[in-house]
């Protein structure tokens, strides 16, 4: 029974009950966010981790007068249940239903768009600043997780934020877990402040009381140090300029409340360090919240069962094996992964080549980087990214990989459209943003065989390669066992247009997994269909041939069209000097929406219904 989740329509109803009420309403609200996520799957460990902080927050301050930004947002539904919308978390991750993370368009608390990791400190600042600015009294307040604070741009924010005096509060909401377990020194760090708890929680209720009277309150924090008879350092982040309190227990309702009440009157940039407990209050996801990072479907009375379908291999699954067999012939193999382990297929390498595996943290810059130091040295890295999160390494691609020309194979896991995660996690970019940098090539395979002989390929040349490939399982081609790739920058024709009374030719050019609705389209229109597997170096020959023997082109990918695989089809022709029509076909200037990818295909009419239309429409004089 909900019944007090059921009276709270927004924060403002929130406010209303009392503070003894509040425990029974977090009660409710990790039971009606397990019973939601359950029958729509999505993120959970981390949700159930911030209900008692939610309504802390909500409870505390005047949202959405004053401002959360949530790191990632992938542990907003709390926040989604109790700003209004809990009717329609039965939608969540759907086409037309609610997003799975915090966006401006769908609600006025919700402060920020987020699913990149740690832009939080820089957005919840930038709008503390800009109340300073207006004269408006708000606070600016960043949730932030310990996965999320290995990145550079938490950092970044926290070093310009440390010298500011706007009313900025960041919350390090520290669950020791990032997806998958925490890396580096700030873990260590981290969970160094966490073992010195009773000191530092009594070191900070003194500070809090005596906050307000400078004097005496550096005084009792020397006779505090005398008392233990150290000198205890500074954290790191009051080194930044930021007060620090805590670590304190992030479900304690107890805890939370009365010291967010304290910071909310203190002036100038504050860090409260709270720990929770990823999955807390569900015990099979306390137990494994890696596995319930992000469910699909399940019974909670039950916990996540596998499946008694034989699943289809999924292009990760193909990359992972690739990458373990590879690296067994080549002991210079080295894999990266920012903080992506399960996501990318890396944990039976990891657990196979633990000296070769690298878990650099939500850090893509870095990892770009410190693939090209190795490459510098002989070591040949395979940097396993998806097309999302490489759009944060950009200049790392061009500065420090491409213009030095150092060898690494890029593999884009999640190139195209994702589904259920949505605009913020689409690999509709990477083709526009890779395929003009020189010493960069890109491919696009067809199916689970061409991925795994394109891996070989891309890792046998002298220079970077990335090797794109979508989310999920492919058409389910056999795979062959051997690593003797395909020939560098060369397609294939795949069906030939039987029209010859006709006269009038139309080539599919398919980029991609999208050659199968292609192959189909082409089967219906009587149309050839070519493979060309790569968008860089594009098959200028084999284009050339085509463009002379059919009367129109069509090219089509599974990414944005401005620059893509399409324009490099123009651009090529136009160098051929050949007069042929051309529709490119791929995801127009627009972005992508949450929901099921088969389905979103079809709206952007690239399915093979679709592509069929789009050329008769196109070239309705020339179709059969
Ligand atoms: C730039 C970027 N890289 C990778 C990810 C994928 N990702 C989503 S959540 C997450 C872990 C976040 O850990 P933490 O901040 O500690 O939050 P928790 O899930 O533990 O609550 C990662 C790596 C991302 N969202 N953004």
């Amino acid at each position: 029974m909900s019944t007090l989740l059921l009276t709270i329509e927004s924060p403002a109803d929130l406010r209303k009950l009392s503070r003894a009420q509040l425990a029974t309403l977090a009660d409710e609200l990790r039971t009606y966010l397990l019973n939601s996520v359950a029958q729509t799957g999505g993120h959970l460990s981390s949700n159930l981790g911030t209900v008692e902080l939610t309504v802390a927050l909500h409870y505390v301050f005047n949202t959405p007068h004053d401002r959360v930004v949530w790191d990632v947002g992938h542990q907003t539904y709390p926040h989604k249940i109790l700003t209004g919308r809990r009717d329609q978390m039965a939608t969540l991750r759907q086409r037309h239903g609610l997003s799975g993370f915090p966006r401006r368009d769908e609600s006025e608390f919700d402060a920020f768009g987020t699913a990149h990791s740690s832009t939080s400190i820089s957005a919840a600042l930038g709008m503390a600043i800009a109340a300073q600015q207006k004269g408006e009294h708000r606070h600016a307040i960043a949730v932030i997780g310990d996965g999320a604070m290995t990145a550079g741009m938490a950092f970044e924010a926290l070093n310009n934020g440390g010298v500011s005096n706007a009313r900025l509060l960041v919350i390090l909401n520290d669950n020791d877990m990032s997806i998958s377990p925490p890396v580096g020194a700030l873990n260590r760090y981290l969970a160094q402040l966490m073992s010195g708890q009773f000191y530092a929680a009594a070191k900070n209720v003194g500070k809090q009381v005596l906050k307000g009277a400078p004097p005496l309150f550096e005084l009792a924090k020397r006779f505090e140090e005398h008392a233990k008879g150290m000198v205890v350092p500074a954290t790191l982040f009051e080194k930044f300029g930021f007060n620090y309190i805590g670590p304190i227990d992030g479900h304690d309702l107890d805890s939370l409340i009365p010291t967010l009440e304290n910071l909310k009157n203190l002036e100038g940039p504050q860090f409260l360090h709270v720990v929770t407990k990823k999955g807390q209050g569900y015990k099979l996801a306390e137990a494994d919240p890696v596995a319930y990072h992000g469910p699909g479907k399940f019974d909670p009375a039950v916990g996540l069962v596998p499946s008694t379908v034989p699943a289809k291999t999924t292009f990760t699954q193909v990359f992972g094996q690739w990458l373990c067999d590879m690296a067994e012939q080549d002991p210079l193999l080295v894999g990266i992964t920012p903080a992506m382990r399960e996501g990318s297929g890396m944990v039976e390498f990891h657990k196979r080549f633990p000296n070769r595996y690298h878990d650099v943290g939500i850090a893509e810059q870095h990892a770009l980087t410190f693939a090209a130091g190795l490459a510098c040295e002989g070591v040949k890295p395979v940097v396993a990214i998806y097309s999302t999160f490489l759009q944060r390494a950009y200049d790392q691609v061009i500065h420090d990989v491409a213009l030095q020309k150092l060898p690494m194979v890029l593999a884009l896991d999640r190139a195209g459209i994702v589904g259920a995660d949505g605009a913020t996690h689409a690999g509709l970019y990477d083709i526009p943003f890779l395929r003009c940098v020189p010493n960069v090539s890109v491919d696009c395979q067809a199916d689970e065989n061409e991925c795994r002989q394109l891996l070989t390929t891309a890792y046998q040349q002298d220079h970077c390669v990335a090797v794109r490939y979508p989310r999920g399982a492919g058409v389910g081609v056999p795979v062959q066992q051997s690593l003797q790739g395909l020939p560098f920058g060369k397609g294939e024709v795949r069906r030939k247009t039987q029209n010859k009374a006709h006269g009038k030719r139309i080539a599919i050019l398919a980029f991609g997994t999208l050659l199968y609705p292609a192959l189909k389209a082409g089967d219906a229109l009587d149309a050839t269909v070519v493979n060309m597997r790569w968008a860089k170096p594009l098959d200028t020959e084999l284009l050339a041939q085509i463009a002379a023997e059919h009367d129109a082109l069509v090219t089509v990918e599974e990414g944005a069209v401005m620059g893509g695989a399409g324009s490099a089809v123009l651009e090529a022709l136009q160098q051929l000097e050949s007069p042929k029509p051309v529709l490119i076909l791929g995801v127009a200037d627009v972005f992508t929406e949450h929901g099921d990818p088969a389905k979103l295909l079809s709206e952007l009419g690239l399915d093979a219904a679709g592509i069929e239309a789009s050329v008769r429409k196109r070239f309705a004089a020339l179709c059969v």
